[in-house]
């Protein structure tokens, strides 16, 4: 494990074991890469990702925190939450015994805008770095009322083209429909990306598989502690404004599968109460 400057102000904690290797920014607690020893990434980092202090970084792992989305009744605040601008203190960093190596992070109470987010609780982030990648994200409720949270792991992963690839886990499920106005759709079959594509999938705790014909691979990721899975591929027209994509063609090589707690699945966490949301990203033989 070692800390380096990626940029002015951004320091990146680089892991490397018997297993795999990965990089993580201490703001957001952003993991930007993750490959296993003689495998593929399986995450995704637009080539023209810009890392700059305060700002939200196009690929890898953003920490979504504590809402998800447009705030529920504050246009002003921050899309998708504050916790994936601020930074995060490494609060532990071990090896384990299998030659993984475990990193925490955790949110601190002072970047937490009072304005904002009125609420106490502790949050961290374990992450794993092994043949998988595990991702825990924990909130605790350390003061005496509830408060609503809804979260993600808004995971970018990679694949050889949109036309090449579908996602199966999620044959009948219920989503929200953002790209016409959050209507409900029920889902039938596989997923596939023939235009933009941006869905809240509900109520569904389901594996997925990103199954990648053109790479002949095969992404699974594993949940628990996520009520909604959102599948988002921005298509051409917005990925060319958001301008940090790479090239024109750069969105047909990405695709964002993110275990959340959205919506309808916003918790509630009650005084003393602690949620852990976990993922479990992996290659697997196609
Ligand atoms: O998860 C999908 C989404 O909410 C989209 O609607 C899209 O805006 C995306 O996230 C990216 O958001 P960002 O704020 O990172 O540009």
């Amino acid at each position: 494990l070692e800390f380096v400057e990626a940029a002015p102000g951004m320091i990146v904690a680089r892991i490397s074991n018997a297993h795999a290797e990965a990089t993580i920014a201490l703001q957001g607690a952003h993991l930007m890469t993750f490959k296993p020893k003689g495998e593929a990434d399986v995450i995704w980092m637009s080539p023209a990702a810009k890392l700059v202090v305060g700002k939200s970084i196009r690929g890898g792992v953003p920490v979504c925190w504590p809402w998800f989305g447009a705030h529920a009744s504050e246009s002003s605040f921050p899309a998708h939450g504050f916790a994936r601008t601020v930074g995060w203190n490494v609060v532990d960093a071990r090896p384990q015994p299998g030659g993984e190596t475990q990193i925490v992070f955790e949110l601190p109470a002072s970047a937490m805008p009072k304005a904002q987010w009125p609420h106490a609780c502790r949050v961290q982030l374990h992450i794993n770095v092994g043949v998988k990648l595990t991702m825990d994200l924990v909130t605790d409720n350390t003061g005496d009322t509830a408060f609503p949270l809804g979260e993600a792991l808004h995971t970018y992963f990679p694949i050889s083209d949109v036309d090449n690839v579908r996602i199966a886990g999620l044959d009948g499920c219920t989503y929200r429909d953002k790209v016409t106005g959050m209507d409900l759709k029920q889902q039938s079959g596989d997923i596939t990306i023939p235009s933009e594509v941006d869905r809240v999938y509900l109520d569904t705790e389901a594996t997925c598989d990103i199954v990648d014909n053109g790479a002949n691979r095969r992404i699974r990721i594993a949940k628990s502690g996520s009520r909604s899975t959102v599948v988002w591929n921005p298509w051409i027209e917005k990925a060319a404004k958001m301008g940090d994509f790479g090239s024109d063609t750069g969105y047909r090589t990405m695709l964002c599968v993110e275990s959340a707690n959205a919506v309808e699945n916003v918790l509630t966490l009650a005084a003393g109460e602690s949620h852990t949301l976990t993922v479990i990203y992996s290659n697997e033989a196609l």
